[in-house]
């Protein structure tokens, strides 16, 4: 199938296939001589052979290096001739090197070129780095490896104008005149770190600064740094990071560690943040918010992310990994954190919700395509394409299990003993669970299985789909949290035979066996099963539950997670009646089911209102795909809109009644009661809209006049976004007037019209890219407007004349040369394309070899079209 003129992508690294540095640095002293054209790069670094390297002796001293220029080196001071070193276009190997000695490497690179935005780049005129993963070797010559830790001292000089902040990580412990109106800073980390945690930052900048007192009494410096215009923007970044450090010595006894805490934030950034020791970088959209132009869903992933970078000082910076299969052992751990961290500050149910739904749509999706993978992956051609939901939201509940399967408090003393056994070392995910079954007792042998296989486990089915490269898989442990309600509704005791009673009212049974039974004594009439409870194992259930349970499951159940999943699993039963009638030709059946269903929801005014939202909330694409064996884009867009349609003209009354009585009369503040009115208020409104009823189009402007919030004036655009209603117009073009140079604010209004489901939406996409304010360069752009047609517009990234896929390869193939990484995620759009009915399966591939065609493709994009386009089936 691959054609003849394709490149065969780069070979792939194997886990197995892992051997210990043959040297290791200890210490490294590193000057910058910063000039956006030419920056030279002076390393030091004290090297000695490991002596726990083993078997090779003679292995030579290498060092990793990309992009550099004009290199020099010299050895205990000393010039080292040519024939000493063998450098290629990514190595520098000295030959025949001492055990032990002080090497002096020194080049030229060039951030002001450097649009891949890895390594030391310039944003909005503001030196940064990112070195995860592999970046710090586009910086200077090292080996760039997580497993060789060393003490870093960074001098960094500049033009005292132009740059008069200059950081890194660590302690500041000097500063100084440097002639030629010049100036410099030194910093000291006394942590010693892996290469992948450097930082620098200098420029023009202004700081947001507080303190903090930790537990044992010390004061620590908090400082977010941005440009001077942003100031007023960095407050809610400021109380999350405060929050955090409390709670991480609440729930976990970590004390942060240096004198000072730094974030700065990053106008150009590929991902979301980066937990550097002492200076965290971060993409401005997770720090920068008002409420007139943040919304309160950014307002929590603020809060959200900072906690998680800030948590990285000790899963990840204090004790750090191996190698980088091992990636969710910082990270799996460190979502687990966040999202504890988010549960303990707003609503553990929401929080949970939320993690569930973006965990089925992407990570599920995820483990049914071509890039399937174990949570410690076993190969991977770039290691940035493995930043997934599979190795972070999976990792995540692969340590939530494990804290259901040793109670709290055990799993306490295992993340204890972990930090204390391992501080200061790069480790693996086997000794993580190690150290939680030496603290606890119990057995995680088969346990760790969730580490090794990839898949998604179908509980009450046979077992597993195969994933590629692992037709068999073995049964995994699986907890499996569970309630018996009795007809009342309330939670009957569940007492296993052979027990005293009565027992708790949710147990969690643990699952070794292909097959395995449970029988509790003293249940009279038949109870209707809550299973799954809090959705404690990431898994597909299948049960035997009936319409009639679904609705008293819906109604009653003490767990909110499943009072939610039982409303959505008659949505998608609504939904999936409709695809079948559509798929036939035959006309869509009306449901009188959920309409009345989210009816009573909306005016079941007892109910929190956030959970409320959520359960009215219809299933996205991405997940009624995942359901389906065989994806039929025009059936399921029908049919989803049929039954919101559906809902929203049976529910009219209640979502108006709703909407009026939940309007927030007081000013706008980020609490939770606003934040839950505000949520199910706008949902609301977004079913009234979906009938293109001028009245509800009304109300939809009329809110977007009133509001003194970025939450409720996007929410009227989201409303009116798919409507060919005139007022749609006029509300985006005021939109665009009031906030087009704010960037961060713009993006929504690119991304709205990305998603809207109207037959104009291509061209429109095509045409904002000529937009003023629109940069190819910049990765929140990308994915704002790019991104978000490929990955969220089902109906016109799917459309059936090929223009959509036409347009995403093409956009793939011209920012590869630009920014591999970020292009690698539009690739990545095409993942699901062998599960596509015809003719978009054809389609689909086609654009797949397009893109693989190219040449001088990144390896970031080729091992994406290499996977899609491999046998698996
Ligand atoms: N470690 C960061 C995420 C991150 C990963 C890779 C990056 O560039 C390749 C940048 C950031 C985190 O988990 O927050
Ligand atoms: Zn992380």
């Amino acid at each position: 199938m691959a054609a003849a003129s394709r490149d065969a992508p780069p070979a792939p690294v194997r886990r197995l296939d892992y051997r210990p540095p043959a040297f290791l640095v200890d210490a490294i002293d590193l000057r910058f001589d910063l000039d956006p054209e030419r920056t030279r790069v002076i390393a030091s670094f004290t090297f000695r052979r490991n002596p726990a390297a083993g078997a090779d002796p003679i292995a030579p001293l290498a060092l990793d290096g990309e992009q550099q220029h004009d290199v020099a080196v010299a050895l205990d001071g000393v010039a080292l001739p040519a024939e000493r070193y063998r450098l290629t276009e990514r190595t520098l190997v000295v030959v025949d090197p001492p055990e032990r000695g002080e090497l002096t490497v020194s080049s030229t690179i060039h951030p002001a070129a450097n649009v891949a935005l890895e390594g030391l780049y310039v944003s909005s005129g503001v030196f940064c780095t990112q070195c995860e993963a592999e970046g710090f070797r586009r910086i200077t010559y090292f080996p760039d490896r997580p497993d060789v830790l060393s003490v870093y001292t960074v001098t960094l000089v500049a033009d005292r104008e132009r740059y008069p902040v200059l950081l890194s990580n660590g302690n500041r412990v000097g500063a100084g005149d440097a002639g030629n109106g010049r100036h410099f800073v030194r910093w000291h980390d006394p942590f010693p770190k892996p290469s992948y945690l450097f930082a620098l930052v200098a420029g023009n900048l202004a700081a947001l600064t507080d303190s903090f007192t930790t537990a044992s009494g010390r004061r620590v410096a908090l400082e977010i740094w941005s440009t001077p215009a942003n100031l007023d923007r960095c407050g809610h970044a400021m109380r999350s990071l405060k929050r955090a450090m409390r709670w991480d010595e609440e729930r976990f006894g970590r004390e942060y560690d240096l004198d000072t805490f730094m974030i700065f934030c990053a106008d150009d950034f590929n991902m979301g943040a980066m937990e550097n020791k002492g200076l965290n970088i971060f993409n401005s959209r997770l720090v920068l918010a008002r409420p007139d132009t943040a919304t309160d869903d950014d307002y929590l992933a603020i809060e959200g992310v900072v906690g998680h970078e800030y948590f990285h000082n000790w899963s990840g910076n204090r004790v750090t990994c191996r190698d980088w299969f091992q990636l969710s052992l910082k990270e799996g751990l460190t979502v687990f954190r966040d999202q504890e961290f988010s549960s303990d500050m707003n609503s553990r149910a929401v929080e949970r919700i939320a993690a569930v739904t973006f965990l089925r749509s992407a990570q599920f999706a995820e483990d049914a395509g071509p890039m399937a993978h174990p949570v410690r992956p076993d190969e991977y051609i770039e290691i940035n394409n493995f930043y997934t939901t599979t190795v972070y939201e999976k990792g995540a509940e692969v340590i939530r299990m494990q804290h259901a399967l040793l109670s709290p408090e055990r799993f306490r003393d295992g993340i204890d003993l972990y930090f204390a056994r391992h501080d200061g070392e790069a480790v693996t995910c086997d000794d993580f669970v190690q150290a939680l079954q030496d603290a606890s007792g119990v057995d995680l042998g088969q346990f760790r299985r969730w580490y090794s296989q990839a898949g998604t486990p179908i509980v009450r089915a046979r077992g597993t789909p195969p994933t590629p490269g692992q037709p068999h898989k073995e049964p995994f442990h699986i907890p499996l949290a569970t309630g018996l309600l009795d007809a009342a509704g309330a939670d009957l005791p569940l007492t296993l035979e052979g027990e005293p009673g009565p027992g708790p009212t949710t147990r969690v049974l643990s699952l070794t066996e292909r097959r395995a039974s449970f029988v509790f004594t003293g249940i009279g009439a038949r109870p209707v099963p809550s299973l799954n409870r809090g959705f404690s194992a990431p898994v597909r259930m299948e049960t035997d539950c009936t319409d009639a349970d679904l609705a008293f499951l819906a109604a009653n159940d003490s767990d909110p997670v499943n009072r939610w999943e039982a409303a959505q699993r008659i949505y998608c039963a609504s939904v999936f009646a409709a695809m079948q009638a559509a798929a036939a030709g035959a006309p869509l059946p009306d449901d009188p089911a959920i309409g009345g269903l989210i009816a009573g929801i909306v005016a079941d005014e007892r109910a929190d209102p956030a959970l409320r939202a959520l359960a009215i909330n219809p299933p996205d694409f991405a997940y009624l795909a995942g359901l389906a064996s065989t994806i039929d884009v025009d059936a399921m867009v029908a049919a989803r809109e049929h039954v919101v349609r559906s809902v929203a003209r049976a529910g009219r009354d209640a979502l108006l009644r709703c909407y009026e009585s939940l309007r927030v009369q007081e000013p706008h503040a980020p609490t939770p009661a606003q934040v839950g009115a505000r949520l199910l208020a706008n949902r609301c409104l977004r079913y009234l809209c979906a009938l293109d009823d001028p009245a509800a189009i009304a109300l939809a402007t009329a809110q977007f006049d009133a509001a003194d919030n970025m939450t409720d004036a996007i929410a009227a655009l989201v409303a009116v976004n798919h409507t060919a209603s005139p007022s749609r117009e006029a509300l985006f073009a005021r939109f665009e007037a009031r906030w087009r140079d704010e960037p961060l604010v713009l993006d929504k209004w690119f991304a709205l019209q990305a998603t809207a489901m109207r037959a104009d939406t291509l061209a429109r996409v095509r045409s904002l890219l000529g937009h003023p304010r629109f940069n190819a360069r910049n990765p929140n752009r990308i994915r704002s407007l790019v991104a978000s047609f490929a990955l969220a517009n089902w109906p016109a990234f799917h459309s059936t004349d090929g223009e959509g896929y036409a347009f995403v390869a093409e956009q793939t193939i011209a920012l590869d040369r630009v920014n591999p990484q970020v292009a690698a995620v539009l690739a990545g759009a095409f993942n699901q394309w062998r599960r596509h009915a015809q003719p978009r399966r054809s389609l689909q591939e086609r654009a797949l070899e397009r893109i693989g065609d190219t040449p001088g493709l990144s390896p970031d994009v080729a091992e994406i079209v290499a996977r899609n386009l491999a046998g698996y089936q």
